[in-house]
């Protein structure tokens, strides 16, 4: 029994760096989620007869949104929906499921490192066939579609059991629940080896911050790796997340960090976010910056099974370091520069130009499917232990012996007044050419653009993507407003300072970035035009 409901146009459902994120509050408004998600069938015109993979992380409201995804998808044509028991999916085994069962895109239904609850966030993202992010244009299309739709379809009648794997049935249309984990898990033994893993004798940590990756993680750490019971930490999926904000960095994974610069610290520490896309890899004593652990995994990928072939290329997201550049001229393979989001790697994946990609923010992944992909970072890290025998600390120091170090930090100010930092990034802007030459403190600046992204594969041009300022001698600072926030503005400056072999190494990364600290704030005004003296978060 087909419905359609006439429904008023919201205007602010734009799609931001992942999707459509809002407070829960906003989402449960009237029809707003089946605005959205009608919104997206609009503009998916090979729809009828196809199958879409829908599932979530777990969170507050991910029940309630799946169960109407499912029944609109029914009244749009679909003829088959995959969707992970419990309406669990991580957002990595999504992408999988997509490009093993040929459908033509799913639904995730995540917030991802936002904090979960009713009080928190609620967010819809489409991914297409390849498995990834819908390109900008799809989303712009949805985003034009959501701001004149004015009714949406939906099958009332008929119960769906979310937690019974096996075959459904509702308005014509097959309802396939399935194991969220095997088929990733299956996955992830084709690409390392399990054996040397089990067989190295390593202690790991892993906290999967009650979040999505704790079946995954027992799955494949506990029960297939035989590491110990325990190892896996905060497993159980929370819809609130135990009220925690589920974002792997040494401010909301404090414990583990504490763990893990210990006496008895175990050999790895590690954690995923709230949909299971990022990780933090901490060794003892010792914590790997996201945009190192790019790079020393691409330099020591080949020791794993799926990459003994080497790598065909290298991306990295524009405020990600350097580090990554390195190493691909080192291999002699190409590097890119994407802007911030995983939707822009999903081309040169699917072209073969790249092997291995990464963001600053804790996102790592390869081409086995089309999104960042927390535990494969994990156990990419494992495998390489495994395979030379050498602690964490052992392979950064040596990394940067032979490449040098690329000294990094972000700083974010969050809940800015958005005009307050909209001012701000405009003034900047406006002066980006008279920066050239300039001198502030010790540093003179070399060169200063606002971003853009020619995609050498689709010929289309994203700009205003981040301010980039450059230091004489390799030094930058970035700056760009957040998308994914769902209250004022979060304005992230992005801080780095090479130091070739010849270099201080070992030095401490505040020490090393604190002039450029001081010239981003002379350069930005940031004191000036948010009122804020200190960042919210360092990561
Ligand atoms: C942030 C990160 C970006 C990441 C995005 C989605 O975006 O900076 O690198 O791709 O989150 O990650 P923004 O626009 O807030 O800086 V996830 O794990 O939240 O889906
Ligand atoms: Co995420």
């Amino acid at each position: 029994m087909i419905e359609t409901v006439s429904t008023t146009a919201f205007t602010d459902q734009k799609p931001g760096t992942s999707g459509l994120r809002k407070k829960v509050k906003v989402f449960q408004q009237q029809h707003y989620a089946e605005n959205f998600i009608q919104a997206v069938f609009d503009v998916l015109d090979d729809r009828a007869g196809a199958t879409l993979v829908i599932g979530g992380d777990g969170r507050f409201l991910n029940r309630v949104v799946i169960d109407k995804a499912i029944r609109m998808a029914a009244a749009n044509g679909f003829s088959r929906v995959l969707v992970g028991q419990g309406g669990i999916l991580s957002t990595p085994a999504a992408s999988n499921l997509i490009r093993q069962s040929g459908a033509i895109g799913g639904l995730i239904l995540s917030a991802s490192h936002n904090p979960g609850g009713p009080d928190e966030d609620f967010g819809i993202k489409y991914n297409v066939g390849n498995g990834g992010p819908a390109p900008e244009k799809i989303t712009e299309a949805i985003y034009a579609r959501t701001r004149t739709i004015d009714a949406y379809r939906i099958v009332t009648a008929g119960e769906i059991d979310l937690d019974r794997v096996g075959t459904q049935e509702l308005g014509g249309m097959t309802v396939e629940i399935v194991d969220p984990v095997g088929a990733y898990a299956d996955l992830m033994a084709t690409l390392f080896d399990f054996t040397a893993i089990r067989g190295a004798g390593l202690t790991v940590a892993f906290d999967a911050m009650s979040a999505v990756t704790g079946p995954y993680a027992t799955e494949i750490l506990e029960c297939r790796l035989g590491f110990a019971e325990g190892t896996v930490r905060n497993g159980t999926p929370l819809e609130d997340f135990g009220g925690h904000h589920p974002d792997p960095n040494l401010v909301h994974a404090r414990e583990l960090y504490d763990l893990m610069v210990a006496e008895d610290a175990p050999d790895f520490g590690a954690a995923s976010d709230g949909d299971g896309d990022r990780n933090l890899i901490i060794g003892r004593g010792i914590f790997i910056t996201p945009s190192d652990s790019l790079a020393m995994l691409a330099a020591n990928a080949h020791l794993a099974p799926a990459y003994a072939k080497g790598l065909k290329g290298i991306a990295r997201s524009m405020p990600t370091s350097a580090a990554a550049d390195r190493v691909a001229d080192a291999l002699e393979i190409p590097a890119f520069e994407t802007p911030t989001g995983w939707k822009f790697f999903g081309n040169l994946l699917d072209a073969g130009r790249v092997t291995i990609c990464g963001e600053e923010s804790a996102g790592t992944g390869s081409d086995h499917v089309r999104e960042k992909d927390g535990l494969w970072a994990v156990l990419l890290w494992l495998n390489i232990l495994a395979a030379t025998g050498k602690s964490v600390r052992q392979i950064a120091e040596e990394h940067w012996a032979r490449f040098g170090r690329n000294y990094y930090a972000r700083h974010d100010y969050e809940g800015v007044d958005s005009a307050a930092a909209d001012a701000l990034m405009a003034t900047l802007r406006d002066k980006l050419a008279h920066l050239p030459g300039q001198k502030v403190g010790d540093l003179t600046i070399e060169a200063a653009d606002d971003f853009a992204y020619h995609d050498s594969t689709d010929g289309s041009v994203s700009s205003n993507q981040g301010v980039r300022v450059l230091f004489a001698g390799g030094s930058r600072v970035v700056f760009r407003l957040s998308g994914t926030g769902t209250s004022g503005a979060t304005l992230r400056v992005y801080l780095e300072r090479y130091e070739p072999v010849s270099g201080q190494l070992d030095a401490d990364t505040t020490q090393m970035l604190a002039d450029i600290a001081s010239a981003a704030d002379a350069i930005a005004g940031i004191v000036r035009h948010t009122g804020r003296t200190q960042p919210d978060v360092v990561t």
